[in-house]
């Protein structure tokens, strides 16, 4: 009998008609039977209860009802890709791992980059710190490079971890906030802990707002070691390197952002992705020779101290690209499980504790939220290198292994699988001496809690300085205890007295002029001696312009969006022109109207519209142009919503073209910085020409304007 469409729906029907002309298209149950009827349950009867036998709507519904996974307790957010990692500079003098001693070699990997405290379904732009994961499927093996945007960390031993992020994730009682660190538990627990300071520095200046995920630089964090053929180590850092520079946005910019666009960062990557404009970072390393292990003014131990760049150099190594957006953000993104445990031989670890303590939680963590320790057969978790060995069964095991043999030694398979030979690649452990005693302490080395945290703010520009005061001020603002700003202010007056005073000021706090940075002061009520003792230390280096963005702004004109705005007073020529000028820039140009559909130029050309102004805002733009080309120009400013994002892009320092009448713009938009005395559009950072715009745009902001406002 022929198969006839069953809808009454003529659409549903249509459907159904290509449908049965695939008979390779046809649905099936979990168990590969065709399904002839995915609309109705079996009842009994038209009107009928539906009757338990029906098995198909039992899968259905039972497989829909564990679609959800446990999230990651940190890290809940994510954004991946694929891509190839390839090596320019050979390393085989360090390390034997074929991935960085075989040059012009290609090695796919899967990136997976994270936002820590909020949940899944948090905002992109939180203030917070962000995972960089990256896998490389190797021949040896997958190795797992688990890192992220801030080459340190709030503490020192692992102990403090299920207390660092209890104290930073949303209250327990209220749940509330989400995402966010500017809350009571979280710096009750910074002020706590001095060893914070230093990553509290970085994560309130703007790394914690990054623009882009491809414009952010990714870290190990922690020292390792790379071995190389004759079984010397060398003490190794890793450091990613974005070819786009690392560009952050503001913090209005950022609360205003996650209000109209919370997938911002995840749809940029896509998007740039999609459009093939792949994203690439150079791979950078820091050699320390064993030797020099105790050469620094600080442990290479401790994860919250760096290496500064100007004692020992970043030599960039090898490139990688992310090409490819994943088919499936459940299988892929989801499901792929990390760990800095994944290594292959040539890399292993140091005795970093807070390291050691990671050793232990991945394979952990994986258990619960993948279910089954044969979570590395998930496919984007499997190693292209085959699996031999004697792990047999548990949940959803899917290789068949065969024979009777699953123990080693034995004989009944010849031995097989064997243990490989070092030569023939086998991982062996480097081999340390250990002499010492069994104690639960903290190295002494490791006790300098405040030189590297005013190594940082000393290295920042004057602006960047600033924002790090305005990020303190809103965070502790939204602190309710008054001891606990007053603890964390006490504990920044370690890092930089004038800071300190400037955070205090709008807390209500005074800080005394005359406050000499106290280093070993009386623990406040709770905190733990050992913790809070600290070392004064003079470092060597007390000022790195490596640390600063804005020091190391090159040509940023690069993958930017451009809002071109028009209600109908462009030329189609300038539109034209400046389109192409930005595209061959490498940026791209979208218009925005009252409307969408398309507009109208003086001449009557028509052009396509891309966002409405209700739609969309200047927060998602990196620059913006006024298309009015009318003398005047006022028309267009009688719209609000054009006012209020030009009013948004001025305040956000972004560069700004108009094409009209620059002093009727200037005295139109209604500047508060112009009220007492009309600004020039030169005084203002305005450009007028599309060359000084795209002076601009490279250079990202125009961060002196923010001394107008
Ligand atoms: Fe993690 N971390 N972490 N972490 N971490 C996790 O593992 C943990 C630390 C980092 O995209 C979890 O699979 C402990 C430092 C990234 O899937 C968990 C300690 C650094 C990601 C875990 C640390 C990181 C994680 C949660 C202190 C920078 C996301 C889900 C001893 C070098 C990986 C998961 C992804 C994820 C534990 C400290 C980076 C619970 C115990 C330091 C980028 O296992």
């Amino acid at each position: 009998m022929e198969e006839t469409p069953q809808s009454e729906n003529p659409k549903l029907r249509d459907l159904e008609k290509n449908i049965l002309k695939h008979e390779e298209s046809a649905m099936t149950t979990d168990q590969g039977l065709k399904i002839n009827d995915d609309h109705n349950s079996l009842k009994a009867g038209d009107r009928g209860p539906s009757l338990l036998e029906d098995f198909i709507l039992r899968e259905k519904i039972t497989h829909f009802d564990h679609e959800r996974i446990p999230e990651r307790i940190v890290h809940a957010r994510g954004s991946g890709a694929h891509g190839v990692f390839k090596l320019h500079e050979s390393l085989n003098k360090y390390t034997k791992a074929k991935l960085f001693s075989e040059v012009g070699k290609e090695v796919p990997v899967f990136v997976r980059f994270s936002t820590v405290a909020g949940s899944k379904g948090s905002t992109d732009l939180a203030r917070d710190v962000r995972g960089f994961s990256v896998k490389f499927y190797t021949e040896e093996g997958n190795y797992d490079l688990v890192g992220n945007n801030i080459p340190v960390f709030f503490i020192q031993d692992a102990m403090n971890f299920p207390d660092l992020v209890h104290a930073v994730k949303p209250e327990p009682h209220n749940e509330i906030p989400q995402a966010a660190s500017a809350h009571d538990t979280f710096w009750d627990f910074i002020s706590l802990m001095p060893e914070s300071m230093h990553m509290i520095m970085w994560a309130m200046s703007d790394r914690g707002i990054p623009r882009s995920l491809r414009m952010m630089e990714g870290f190990g964090v922690h020292t390792f070691r790379f071995i190389n053929e004759n079984n010397q180590s060398t003490f190794v850092k890793f450091h990613w390197k974005p070819k786009l520079g690392v560009h952050s946005v503001v913090w209005d910019e950022a609360q205003k952002i996650s209000g109209k666009d919370s997938d911002f960062h995840k749809r940029d990557l896509w998007n740039a992705i999609e459009s093939g404009d792949f994203p690439e970072w150079e791979l950078g390393v820091q050699l320390i020779a064993e030797e020099d292990e105790h050469k620094f003014d600080f442990d290479i131990l401790d994860a919250t101290k760096l290496i500064p760049e100007s004692e020992v150099p970043v030599h960039l190594v090898g490139t990688m690209t992310l090409n490819r957006n994943p088919d499936n953000f459940f299988a892929e993104t989801e499901q792929v499980a990390f760990h800095p445990g994944h290594l292959i031989p040539g890399i292993d670890f140091t005795n970093d504790p807070l390291l050691q303590g990671r050793l232990f939680s991945y394979t952990d963590t994986q258990l619960s939220r993948l279910g089954s320790p044969n979570f590395h057969e998930i496919p984007i978790n499997r190693s292209i290198n085959p699996i031999r060995n004697n792990q047999r069964d548990a949940h959803m095991r899917m290789q068949i292994n065969k024979g009777a043999v699953s123990y080693h030694p034995n004989t009944i398979d010849g031995g097989c699988p064997f243990q490989a030979m070092m030569k023939d690649g086998g991982f062996h452990s480097h081999e340390e001496r250990i002499d010492a005693k069994k104690i639960r302490n903290r190295s002494k080395s490791f006790m300098d809690h405040f030189s590297q945290a005013r190594l940082f703010y000393n290295s920042q520009t004057k602006t960047e300085q600033q924002h790090i005061i305005n990020a303190l001020q809103f965070e502790l603002s939204k602190v309710e205890r008054p001891h606990i700003r007053e603890n964390t202010v006490n504990q920044l007056t370690n890092i930089d007295l004038k800071m300190a005073q400037e955070v205090a000021k709008v807390l209500g706090i005074r800080v005394p002029e005359n406050r000499v940075a106290p280093v070993n002061e009386s623990k406040p009520a709770g905190a733990d001696e050992s913790h809070y003792a600290s070392e004064v230390r003079d470092p060597k280096t007390k000022s790195d312009d490596a640390l600063s963005i804005i020091k190391n702004v090159k040509n940023a004109s690069k993958s930017r969006k451009i809002a071109f705005i028009s209600i109908g007073n462009h030329t189609a020529e300038k539109l034209k022109s400046i389109s192409n000028q930005l595209e061959e820039a490498g940026s791209k140009l979208k218009v925005v109207s009252s409307q969408l559909g398309s507009l109208k130029s003086r001449e009557g050309h028509e052009v396509k519209v891309d966002e409405t102004l209700f739609n969309t805002a200047s927060v998602l733009y990196d620059a913006v142009i006024i298309g009015d080309e009318s003398r005047s120009g006022k028309e267009i400013l009688n719209n609000g919503k054009v006012k209020e994002f030009v009013m948004d892009a001025f305040n956000h320092c972004k560069p700004i073209l108009v094409l009209s009448d620059s002093k009727t713009f200037i005295e139109e938009m209604g500047f508060p910085c112009c009220k007492n005395e009309l600004k020039s559009a030169e005084e203002l950072y305005i450009d007028t020409t599309t060359e000084g715009f795209l002076r601009s745009l490279s250079k990202h902001r125009h961060w002196d304007r923010e001394e107008l406002i």
